[in-house]
Formats: structure tokens, C-alpha cells, sequence
């Protein structure tokens, strides 16, 4: 049995190197990264064979693991078929996680019969970081399942095994690169110089995991942080946080400027920033924003106006500076969209560069259901951010969006609540631990389960509570 299995791995192994599952040259990976494999195990759809013995061998491998589970969950997409012929060949039922939920009829992320406790094995084609099987755990736990184990077909081992053990999940991994290496050399498919440029790129990825790991994003105080923010708000806001051990950004969404100034005064002990729509505002004036300014002094807390700015340059630049709000005139922070292009950055540019300290928050993803914002949207928007370094302050998402670690810049996450899941215009809520430890929430913006509780002033100082506790256990990693 175990020979049969070894040849069949070693069999498999070449197999997938002749449909170019993995090759070795020159590759531009997403990150801009030059590596000399390459790994795209979607080809093997193409190849029902080796899809046959792919799944032939996980069987084995399963069975020697000694993993049993009620069901089967590939992680979307090129998974997705391999957990299928799995399942039909085990007899054991699947689940489908959706990617997003449906916005029409049941918003079911997961598709599929269960129950409460069942066990569900992941199934997944190459692993990186881990990334992608931590976001389906998260889903099927959400549901209440158990998630022990991820069976895997190639492990990059660029870290994914132990991101995984720290959220309670065991990988097991058919094959390596070491092992690809290794394979191809006793055949003579690859060159000596490929196999020594490939083991020096391993050592050096592995170098640079080690330096990386003392320093990502997640892992770093605000205080550290700080001290590289290139943007003055940024910098001055990650003090306020740890001086005031507060993460919470209340959204102040109510209509009159005195209950706004009620709430800056009885909750911005609380608080990081609070958040404004003024244009929602019934009685605004130049006397209430000065108010507003001399709380935020009083508590230590920036203001920040979500005004969203969505439109060409020259246009942006008045809407801040113009008008009746005067908008840079009193906010420290502001958000805006990149839709428009860059063109909007160096307008509002213009009017920040005769100010103190302003930072401005890019939108990259919204918490509503149904928004437009691609994964390409956000990835543009971030290379868009990386040129205004000095005016960009953090971005406005529902998860981490970075395409590298950038420390120096802040994660904004609205949709935050202690239980609720939504209200009925589209707003998607979670809790402060889940947008903090799994979605790398840095602060998380608070509006309703908060001035609609019956004790503001308690309810907000649980929020802050469970946010900051879930930072100091995000950093411990
Ligand atoms: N807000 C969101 N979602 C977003 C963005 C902003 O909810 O994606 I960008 C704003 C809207 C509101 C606050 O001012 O954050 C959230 O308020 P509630 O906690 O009451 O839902």
C-alpha cells in the first residue's frame, strides 16, 4: 500500500509538471515578486486522467491521515471540483461556500445540507499564506461547524501551515516544491542551475518570512506604527489610539448639531475619532464646528467627515475648501472614493498642502450589501494610494486589502456590532473581535449600536473594550 502510494505521488508529481501545473523560468507573481515557479493547478480540469488520480490519491492520503469528517468543503474555485469527485467517491456529502452572499432571496454563504457540530474536511489546491482556507473556516464555523483539517494539494511553505495551526487547523499536504524539486532532478526533467536558483529563492523567501514576521501590520503596536506613518493625521491618530487605548470611531449620525456635541462630550473620552455626515446636519453653523473642535481638543479625539468625495479634481477641491461647510477648514480626517482617478487625490492635494495635518481615507470596499467594489477596484486603489503616501492616511475596508505589509497605513471598518448581522436597508454587521482579529480591522466605526442603546456611554465603553482587547490579542501573535 504505502509503495503503491509513493509511486502514485511520484507518477502524479510528473504528470503535473507535463500539463505545466508548475513550471520553472521567470515569473511575475501578483505581489510584482519575480519568482522561478510558477504554480496554476487549474489546468488540471483540462486533463480528466490526472483530475482521476489527483483525487485517487487524496482518497489514499485521507485514509492513511485517519481524518474523518461529515463533509467536504473545497475552497472556491479550482478546489471546487476536486472536493467534488471526492465526495461522490467517499459518499460523503459536500458544501459550497459562496464568495459572496446572494443579495436576493436566502443570503446563505453556504450552500448544502448540515448540521449544528458537523465536522467539515477543506479541500484546497495550492497554499500560500493560508489566507483563503482561514476566510472559508471562518464561514463554515459561522455556521457552526467544526473545522479540524485541510487536506492540501501543493503547500508553497511560505507560512500558510502555521497561520493555519493558530486558528486551529491542521494541514496536511500532498506535495512541496522540495519534494517537486526533488522528483524532477532524479528524472532529469530540470538543471542543476534551475534546482540552485530555485533552493536560493526558498532560503530567501524564508529569510524575508522571518524579517516580515516581527513586522506585519497585524502583528505591530500602534505606537510603532506611528513612527513610520508618513501621513501627519495618520501619525497623530495611531498616538491617540494608544494613548487612549481606543480603536472605536463613533459614526455620529443623528441631525441636530447639539446632540452631536452631546455625544463628542459624553462619549469622546471613548473614543479615536468621531465620524460626521454634515450634510445631514439641520442647524449647522460655524458655532457648532468650533464647538465640535473644542471637544475634540477636551477628549483627544479627531474628527473625521465621511464625506466621500466622488468627483474630477478641480470640483473635490472646492467641495472641501468651499461652500457652506468649509469641510478642510475643521475635519482631520476625510474619506473619498478613487473612482474618479487620481485626478480627485491631487485636488484635494492642493487644499491639504496649506493645512496643519489632514489625512484623507480611500475607499476600497463598502460594508453594504451588493456594492460594486471588485477585488480589481480595490487592487487599483491601492496602487493609486501608494503615489500619495503623504496625504492618504488608510483606506475604508471590510477587510485587509493590502497588497503588501504597510503598516503605516490604517484599516477603517464600519459595520460593526456586538450581535446584529444587518438592518433592512443592506448594512452587514459584525462583531468588534471578528473585524479586528480575522478581518484586520484597525478601528471600527460605530453608529447605531451605539446611539440607539438605551446606555450610550456603556455600550460604547464595551465596544471599546472588545475592540482594544481584540487588538492586544492580535498583536501577541
Ligand atoms: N459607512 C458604512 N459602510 C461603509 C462606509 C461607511 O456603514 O462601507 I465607506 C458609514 C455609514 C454610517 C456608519 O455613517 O459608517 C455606520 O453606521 P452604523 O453602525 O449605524 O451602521
Amino acid at each position: 500500500m504505502v509503495s503503491s502510494y509513493e509511486q502514485q505521488r511520484k507518477e502524479l508529481a510528473l504528470k503535473l509538471f507535463q500539463i505545466s501545473a508548475f513550471k520553472f523560468g521567470s515569473y511575475t507573481l501578483k505581489s510584482g515578486e519575480i519568482s522561478p515557479v510558477y504554480f496554476d493547478l487549474r489546468v488540471i480540469i483540462s486533463h480528466p486522467d490526472v483530475m482521476e488520480n489527483l483525487t485517487n490519491l487524496m482518497l489514499l492520503f485521507i485514509k492513511e491521515k485517519e481524518i474523518q469528517c461529515d463533509q467536504l468543503c473545497g475552497v472556491p474555485y479550482t478546489a471546487l471540483p476536486l472536493a467534488t469527485l471526492l465526495s461522490v467517491k467517499m459518499k460523503q456529502p459536500m458544501l459550497i461556500r459562496r464568495k459572496e452572499a446572494k443579495t436576493y432571496g436566502t443570503k446563505k454563504l453556504i450552500e448544502g445540507k448540515f448540521q449544528d457540530q458537523e465536522t467539515c474536511l477543506i479541500i484546497e489546491d495550492v497554499v500560500t499564506t493560508g489566507s483563503s482556507i482561514i476566510e472559508t473556516t471562518n464561514d463554515l464555523r459561522n455556521e457552526n461547524l467544526e473545522v479540524e483539517d485541510a487536506i492540501v494539494v501543493v503547500d508553497r511553505e511560505q507560512g500558510g501551515k502555521d497561520n493555519l495551526t493558530k486558528n486551529g487547523i491542521r494541514m496536511h499536504s500532498l506535495f512541496t516544491l522540495p519534494y517537486f524539486l526533488e522528483i524532477l532532478k532524479d528524472e532529469g526533467k530540470i538543471e542543476d542551475d534551475m534546482i540552485k536558483t530555485i533552493k536560493d529563492y526558498i532560503s530567501k523567501s524564508t529569510e524575508k518570512k522571518e524579517v516580515k514576521k516581527s513586522a506585519t501590520r497585524l502583528q505591530m503596536t500602534f505606537s510603532s506604527r506611528a513612527e513610520i506613518a508618513k501621513n501627519e493625521a495618520a501619525k497623530e491618530l495611531f498616538k491617540i489610539m494608544e494613548a487612549k487605548k481606543s480603536n472605536l470611531c463613533l459614526a455620529a449620525d443623528v441631525t441636530k448639531s447639539d446632540e452631536i456635541l452631546n455625544l463628542a462630550e459624553s462619549l469622546g473620552p471613548f473614543i479615536c475619532v468621531l465620524k460626521t455626515h454634515v450634510d445631514i446636519v439641520e442647524d449647522f453653523s460655524e458655532n457648532f464646528v468650533n464647538s465640535l473642535k473644542a471637544l475634540a481638543k477636551k477628549h483627544n479625539f479627531m474628527i473625521m467627515e465621511d464625506r466621500k468625495f466622488a468627483d474630477i479634481g478641480n470640483t473635490v477641491a472646492l467641495q472641501f475648501s468651499k461652500g457652506i461647510y468649509k469641510i478642510s477648514e475643521w475635519c482631520d480626517l476625510v474619506t473619498a472614493h478613487s473612482l474618479p482617478g487620481d485626478g480627485l487625490l491631487k485636488g484635494l492635494k492642493e487644499v491639504i498642502k496649506n493645512k496643519e495635518k489632514i489625512g484623507i481615507f480611500m475607499l476600497t470596499e463598502m460594508s453594504s450589501d451588493g456594492h460594486l467594489m471588485s477585488q480589481d477596484y480595490s487592487n487599483k486603489t491601492m496602487q493609486m494610494i501608494a503615489n500619495y503616501s503623504d496625504i492618504v492616511a488608510g483606506i475604508v475596508a471590510q477587510s485587509s486589502q493590502f497588497t503588501e505589509n504597510q503598516p503605516e497605513l490604517i484599516q477603517l471598518t464600519p459595520g460593526c456590532k456586538l450581535d446584529e448581522t444587518g438592518d433592512n436597508l443592506g448594512q452587514k454587521y459584525n462583531t468588534p473581535e471578528f473585524l479586528v482579529k480575522e478581518k484586520g480591522a484597525d478601528i471600527a466605526v460605530v453608529g447605531r449600536g451605539i446611539i440607539e442603546s438605551k446606555n450610550p456611554v456603556e455600550v460604547a465603553k464595551t465596544y471599546r473594550e472588545r475592540l482594544w482587547n481584540s487588538y492586544e490579542e492580535r498583536i501577541k501573535y
